[in-house]
């Protein structure tokens, strides 16, 4: 993790913010995918490459948004996330392999490899979610 001086004398709802920003984006890009996997809008392959690239590269950018004391305040984000950081680290590597594997396909893949692959990444975006985000 790369937390310069400046960010580390960050406000926590500066911090908070700033991953929420980051989801946000990521969340604003697998709005058309998911479109596109459930055939509610056309297929675009450019179009989904992008959005791929996007999630990919935003997400991880996410981690360095949840340094200490932003565990409270305007999030969802569970105490438990902070608790057992190692897991939650992990589930946001799985994240980071997968959306660069839907990355990757993205530009290469058939369809289906993609679809199958945009699975497995939303499965990991759940897994996290499941954990450490309340409802
Ligand atoms: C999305 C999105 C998420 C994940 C999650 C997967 O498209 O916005 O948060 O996938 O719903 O289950």
């Amino acid at each position: 993790l790369s937390i310069t001086a400046a960010h580390a004398q960050a406000k926590p709802e500066d911090v908070i913010k700033y991953r929420q920003g980051a989801y946000k984006v990521m969340g604003w890009n697998m709005g058309p995918m998911a479109g596109m996997v459930k055939g509610e809008i056309p297929y675009n392959k450019e179009a989904f490459a992008r959005h791929a690239e996007i999630v990919a590269f935003v997400g991880k950018l996410t981690l360095e948004g949840f340094t200490p004391g932003t565990d409270k305040g305007d999030t969802r984000v569970k105490p438990e996330a902070f608790a057992k950081m190692d897991d939650f680290k992990s589930k946001m590597t799985k994240m980071n392999e997968e959306t660069a594997k839907l990355a990757a396909l993205a530009k290469t893949g058939s369809f289906d490899d993609i679809k199958k692959q945009f699975g497995a990444t939303g499965g990991t975006c759940k897994a996290c979610h499941d954990d450490y985000k309340s409802k």
